[in-house]
């Protein structure tokens, strides 16, 4: 964002529909709410966009695989975003769907201007696809010529008609954007991976397929039924789609993005593919592109196959929907990545939001009741405490500036300061003392400093926790909106007199994590005896009876893999590293016991069968994300492998 700026367009990335919402989803979509929350209290005309992608192979092959038509099973898992946001009470003004019809004929329109300025032609394309990125690779871009190099997974080799944008024709054009805008691209670290990517020279890019159809057509005048668009050049275009390119242009003005926040996992898409779409139809191009980092669970890629996935609903649930968002947008720094614990939540919320801030709101409901029936007076403020307002001041007049670089991090470590002068002042001047003495206009002058300093706390911290901020502006009698923002952020006026109204805790304490942990993400001992002493309990109540049901059997899922990796871990006699491939979005770690019987070069190629459902499991530091099959009798260990190879992924019954 940009300050002093009219019009701000802020979105998403719009989040592919082959699976629900995790914390990572949430921490971008919050991330936006918050910027376009806090340009609305100070004063822009502001729009957000998020909503779902829904066209391509992925998707299409998730809906086969639930008997489910694309269309179908699209529509259900983007009606799941979309009540999440309502439900996180994310203010987006639009939600965008790829299978719009107003989205399709914009994409249609916008690639028929590209061909017609002469930078789409037709061609064969020969190469790899990965269907989890939807991306396309040389084979020198391979791992071990056939695996992503973003996911592991393995690729596909397509060999297809297709379309072709003139990516190549744009090198010199995107570098030297890339030089005249300094922040185009943040952080500034990733800025740089991105013009030595560019630097390295870029080939022409496939943006349309033949070998399946679900998909946006080619325009009707090109006559190629069988063409459906390159799934990343339909989504890219949903950022002026949504504002009616190529339809009802009304919502036009809006653009260029003030800023696009992306994972950092797809900045090369929009940093590179985007701005040259965008310079190919002689459109402005987008202000910022911001990079947030990754979020992993005990210091993996969260993923449903792994079991380790945080689902942002429970989390805001059991610890309050402003504690989470503070959390994200404070833990880690923008860019950066971070790991998710219950135990770094708890401590933020006990520390940072009950200590600091919801304690010092009660101390202005006591003492403001305690000595002056809950009435605040600022009148005295300037004339015992001009140099604490001073301080206050002189920090929150550059807060803005980290939001603007988005070092959102920093802006409420300031806004911490703040709450630490304001904490302060009560420790040094004692207003109980002052009272003893005599001296209510000093104590008075202090605690209305103190509500204050509150006030323009609230007014900042507003975008990160609306519903908490709201309960503090009540209680001191603010309204927060776009006037008092002006007045008593930006003009530093005082507060008017006031009465205090009482108000809940904002964030009482809490003492143990309120949510079931895996195995091993267990956060304290007390726990983990808790959760062996319930294994155990389980494992009693099928003692009684040997036999089992056809049902049980079938709740372990069985699977063949290939291994595609092995290695040897170092101080370990019995386990080797296996990365196996079951045909997910990535593939597994597991940590097998077989060292003794087979070597790294035994293994690697060669297909196991995997049991595929257990809860994860950390071995030597390490996370197993499965068991493989084997027996041992006297004659050593062997695996059970299938007769004759069989399609990774397949289930065994
Ligand atoms: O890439 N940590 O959609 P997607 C942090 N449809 N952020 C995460 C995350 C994690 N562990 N996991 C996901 C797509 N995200 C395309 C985008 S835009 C024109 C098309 C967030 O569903 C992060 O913002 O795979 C990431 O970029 C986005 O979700 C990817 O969502």
């Amino acid at each position: 964002m940009d300050k002093n700026c009219k019009n701000v367009y802020i979105t998403t990335p719009i989040y592919y529909v082959n699976d629900v919402a995790h914390i990572g989803h949430a921490y971008t979509t919050i991330i936006a709410d918050m910027l376009a929350r806090y340009s609305r209290l100070s004063g822009s005309n502001t729009y957000f966009l998020t909503g779902t992608d829904e066209h391509g192979q992925k998707i299409a092959q998730s809906a086969v695989s639930r008997n489910k038509s694309p269309m179908e099973y699209a529509t259900e898992i983007s009606a799941k975003f979309k009540t999440l946001w309502d439900d996180f009470d994310i203010t987006y003004d639009k939600f965008i769907r790829t299978t719009n019809e107003e989205h399709k004929t914009g994409v249609q329109k916008a690639f028929l201007k590209m061909y017609e300025k002469g930078d789409i032609y037709k061609g064969e394309y020969e190469g790899y696809y990965c269907v989890s990125c939807e991306t396309f690779f040389t084979q020198k871009q391979l791992i071990d010529e056939q695996f992503c190099p973003d996911c592991g997974k393995t690729t596909s080799i397509v060999k297809e008609e297709s379309y072709f944008f003139k990516l190549s024709s744009y090198e010199d054009k995107l570098l030297k954007w890339y030089e005249e805008n300094e922040d185009c691209i943040l952080p500034r670290a990733k800025k740089n991976e991105i013009i030595n990517f560019v630097k390295g020279g870029l080939r022409d890019l496939s943006i349309s397929r033949t070998s399946f159809d679900w998909g946006v057509k080619l325009p009707a005048c090109l006559n190629e039924p069988k063409h459906v668009m390159y799934v990343w050049l339909d989504a890219l275009m949903n950022y002026i789609t949504a504002l009616g390119y190529g339809s009802d242009e009304k919502n036009m003005h809006q653009w260029p993005a003030s800023v696009h926040l992306v994972g950092k996992d797809i900045l090369r898409f929009h940093a590179i593919y985007w701005p040259a779409f965008l310079m190919s139809l002689d459109m402005p191009l987008p202000k910022h592109i911001a990079a947030h980092g990754w979020w992993t669970r005990d210091g993996a890629k969260m993923s449903k196959s792994k079991g380790n996935v945080i689902d942002p609903k429970e989390v805001a649930n059991a610890y309050g929907l402003d504690a989470f968002r503070y959390f994200l947008l404070r833990e880690v720094p923008f860019g950066q990545d971070g790991d998710f614990s219950q135990k770094a939540l708890i401590d933020r919320i006990n520390s940072d939001l009950g200590n600091d801030l919801g304690n010092l709101l009660n101390r202005i409901i006591g003492m403001s009741g305690k000595y002056f029936d809950f009435y605040v007076s600022s009148k005295d403020v300037l004339k015992y405490h001009s140099k604490e307002l001073e301080q206050v001041n002189d920090i929150l007049e550059n807060v803005e500036e980290y939001i603007y670089k988005m070092q959102i991090n920093r802006f409420l470590e300031d806004i911490w300061k703040v709450l630490s002068i304001a904490n302060k002042a009560i420790g040094d001047y004692t207003p109980w003392n002052l009272m003893k003495e005599d001296k209510q206009d000093e104590a008075m002058a202090l605690v209305a400093l103190i509500t204050n300093i509150m006030a323009k706390v609230a007014l900042l911290l507003h975008c990160v926790m609306p519903e908490k901020t709201s309960k503090i502006a009540q209680c001191i009698g603010m309204q927060i909106n776009t006037q008092t923002y002006e007045c008593i952020l930006k003009q530093n006026e005082l507060l008017k007199d006031i009465r205090i109204t009482k108000v809940e805790a904002l964030f009482p304490r809490i003492e143990k994590v309120l949510l079931e942990e895996a195995p091993n993400m267990i956060v304290n001992e007390e726990e983990k005896k808790q959760s062996t002493k319930k294994a155990c309990v389980d494992d009693n109540e099928d003692e009684d009876d040997n036999l089992i049901s056809i049902d049980k059997f079938f709740e372990t899922s069985l699977k063949i893999g290939t291994i595609i990796e092995a290695s040897e871990i170092p101080k370990s006699k019995k386990l080797l590293k296996l990365q196996v491939d079951l045909g997910e979005k990535n593939t597994r770690q597991i940590l097998a016991g077989i060292k003794e019987f087979y070597s790294v070069e035994d293994l690697v190629g060669t297909q196991v069968c995997i049991v595929a459902n257990l809860k994860p499991a950390k071995l030597m530091g390490m996370i197993s994300e499965g068991m493989l099959l084997a027996a041992r009798d006297e004659n050593g260990l062997h695996l059970i492998r299938p007769e004759k190879n069989k399609t990774i992924g397949t289930n065994i019954s």
